[in-house]
């Protein structure tokens, strides 16, 4: 075990980014053979088990209801459905399902029993279980770890700067507040960002400071790539290059040594090569399956593939942290309190989600 920094500056994080690339990769390759076995890369399936229709204004976002996207909405799936996807994805060496729903907070009520009926059969399956489901409160994320949830995704997505020229409808306290509240339960932290929305480098450090300075870090941290979906006020960015994703890879490994950094969104665009510098250079965990949420992924036969030529494994479950025990739902210690979260809303205005909300109108 490594001794982990918590208190990373901005500029300290900037010069591991700045590095030259093979200077930097050995950095990343050596702490990362410290506390992870090089050779093993765990996988996750995503499962968007409520689509569409959102109310946020995430600008990079295919979901939000306010703007003019291919995504066809979906109600919350059933129990059944869920379970037969995570056999799925267990059958194909997914470790982890990873259930996200379009939603900007979770509501007390028969759609969270129901989600939490879905952890409980999930977890019963001896597969690690992860949800988005956006804002929680510390109630919420109570109830969540009794039904047996491992981990809470939750993405701080940019620095706090850039965070206000991406999403209007609530603040970075906000996401904290979140991370906050699962960090009082044993559910594990997931948070990490996108990159590829024009922000610039120091965007990216800082993300990596709000990130590494959480004590404790987050136990894992997904890296993604910007999927510019038409519709989305985002939908001109450039695709990031592979050399700003290694570098990226790189300096969150260097920060966030004990981290499974997770190579996510924007693996379609990858070549073998370029994803197996990110491996080199500290991830150490990909989504598996042919789509994402909503957007395209490799097939899960190719990454096979992958694994074989570079001879990486994946993780077992449970390798990191033990199986939470389930809870049923008679026996459970917390009642719904039907609370909100509190949410702080920057009063202002994005000019290309007015824009893109504006051409969805005439679109719709
Ligand atoms: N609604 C919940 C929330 O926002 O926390 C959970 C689902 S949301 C889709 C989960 C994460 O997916 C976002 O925080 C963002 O980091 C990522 N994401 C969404 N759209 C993306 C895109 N087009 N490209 C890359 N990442 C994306
Ligand atoms: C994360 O960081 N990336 C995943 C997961 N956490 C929920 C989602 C990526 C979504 C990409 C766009 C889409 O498919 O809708
Ligand atoms: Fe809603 Fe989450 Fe998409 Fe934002 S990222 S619009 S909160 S589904």
């Amino acid at each position: 075990m490594s001794e982990t920094k918590h208190n990373w500056t901005k500029e300290e994080i900037l010069d591991i980014y700045n590095t030259p690339l093979m200077e930097l990769l050995y950095k990343a390759a050596t702490i990362h053979r410290k506390s992870h076995n090089p050779n093993v890369v765990q996988v996750s399936t995503l499962l968007s088990i409520k689509t569409g229709g959102c109310s946020e204004d995430c600008g990079y976002c295919p979901q939000a209801a306010r703007y003019h996207t291919a995504v066809e909405g979906n109600d919350l799936m059933s129990v059944q459905q869920v379970k037969a996807q995570a056999l799925r994805a267990k059958s194909t060496g997914s470790s982890r399902v990873c259930m996200g729903a379009a939603w900007r907070n979770v509501k007390d009520g028969e759609e969270f029993d129901q989600v939490l009926e879905m952890v409980r059969t999930i977890n019963k399956l001896d597969m690690e279980v992860c949800c988005t489901l956006g804002m929680i409160t510390e109630n919420q994320a109570q109830r969540l770890a009794e039904a047996g949830l491992y981990a809470y995704n939750h993405n701080l997505d940019s620095s706090e700067e850039y965070y206000k020229e991406v999403i209007s409808t609530r603040g970075y306290q906000d996401r904290l507040d979140t991370i906050d509240n699962v960090r009082k339960t044993n559910v594990t932290v997931c948070s990490g960002g996108i990159i590829g929305m024009g922000e610039n480098i120091e965007d990216r450090a800082g993300m990596l400071v709000a990130l590494s300075t959480l004590n404790p870090q987050p136990e894992s941290t997904p890296i993604n790539a910007l999927v510019a979906v038409e519709g989305t006020p985002l939908e001109d960015q450039k695709p990031v290059s592979i050399w700003d994703m290694i570098r990226m890879v790189a300096t969150t490994r260097i920060v966030m040594p004990e981290t499974q950094v997770r190579l996510s969104a924007g693996r379609t665009q990858m070549t073998r090569e370029g994803q197996a510098m990110c491996f080199f250079a500290g991830a150490n965990s990909i989504f598996a399956g042919d789509k994402l949420l909503t957007t395209p992924n490799p097939d899960v036969n190719e990454d096979m593939k992958m694994f074989e030529l570079l001879g990486l494994n994946p993780q077992k479950p449970f390798t990191k942290k033990v199986q939470p025990q389930t809870v049923e739902a008679p026996e459970s210690q917390f009642e719904a309190l039907g609370e909100k979260p509190k949410w702080t809303r920057p009063d202002h205005k994005i000019e290309r989600n007015e824009v893109a909300k504006e051409k969805a109108k005439t679109l719709k």
